[in-house]
C-alpha cells in the first residue's frame, strides 16, 4: 500500500506539481487516474467523496485528504524536510510566488493550452486574450529569473515546483518558450535535478 495517493490525470500541469515534488523527494506514491475529459470530477459522488472544490490534483496520506498544488506542495516540504523555505521571510517569499502563479502564471496559461492545444479550439478572441495574459506573465517571471537561478533563495523551492507545471507540457500554445530565455535556463536546470521526470511519464494520460 504505497503511502501517498494522487488523484490526478497525465494532462493537469497542476497534478504535475505534486507529482514531480513525490517523486524528486522519493516518496512511496500511486497515482489514481481522474476521468477529467468524461466528467468525473463534476460528478456529485466525486465532489462528495473526493474533493467539493471539483479540482485535480487530491493528495492523500494519512488519513487525511489534501487539495490545492499550492497547499500540497507545502505540506509534503513540511513532511519531507525538502525543498521547503528555511526562514520566516523565504516562506512568504514563496507563498507569493505561488499565489502570483496560481492566479497569474499557470491560470492563464493552461486555460490558453486546454483551448488551444487540447481542444484545438482554433484561434479565437478567447485565446488572443490568454496569450496576451500568458505572455504578461512569462515576460514578469523571465526578468525574475535573469536575476537568480531559482524563484526563491537561489535553489529549488516548491515555488519552482508549482510554476514548473505547465512549462514541460507539449502541447502548441501559439506562444514560444525560446521568447523567454531566462525561463527556459530555468526548465534546464529543473530538468537536470535527479529523479525529474516529464508529466507523461509521471501520471498516466486521461
Ligand atoms: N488552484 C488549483 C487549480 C486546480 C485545477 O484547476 N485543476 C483542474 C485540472 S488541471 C481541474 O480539476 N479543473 C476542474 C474543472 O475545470 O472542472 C490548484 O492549484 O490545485
Amino acid at each position: 500500500m504505497p503511502q501517498y495517493k494522487l488523484h490526478c490525470f497525465g494532462e493537469s500541469g497542476n497534478a504535475y506539481k505534486a507529482a514531480l515534488m513525490l517523486e524528486l523527494t522519493g516518496q512511496d506514491w500511486q497515482p489514481v487516474l481522474v476521468d477529467y475529459f468524461h466528467g468525473q470530477t463534476r460528478t456529485d459522488s466525486w465532489r462528495q467523496q473526493i474533493n467539493e472544490q471539483g479540482e485535480v490534483p487530491v493528495l492523500e496520506h494519512a488519513g487525511q485528504t489534501f487539495t490545492q498544488s499550492a497547499l500540497i506542495l507545502d505540506y509534503l516540504a513540511a513532511q519531507t524536510g525538502q525543498f521547503g523555505p528555511q526562514s520566516e521571510e523565504e516562506h512568504r517569499e514563496i507563498w507569493r510566488w505561488m499565489l502570483f502563479d496560481n492566479h497569474k502564471f499557470t491560470s492563464y496559461y493552461a486555460t490558453l493550452r486546454f483551448l488551444y492545444g487540447l481542444k484545438k479550439t482554433g484561434e479565437t478572441e478567447v485565446t488572443k486574450f490568454f496569450r496576451e495574459r500568458a505572455t504578461a506573465a512569462y515576460q514578469l517571471v523571465d526578468q525574475h529569473l535573469s536575476q537568480t537561478p531559482f524563484m526563491v533563495g537561489g535553489r529549488l523551492t516548491i515555488a519552482d515546483l508549482s510554476l514548473a507545471g505547465y512549462v514541460f507540457m507539449p502541447e502548441e500554445t501559439g506562444m514560444q518558450l525560446t521568447d523567454f530565455p531566462h525561463i527556459e535556463a530555468w526548465k534546464a536546470r529543473i530538468k537536470a535535478v535527479p529523479g525529474w521526470k516529464a508529466p507523461y511519464e509521471l501520471m498516466p494520460r486521461a
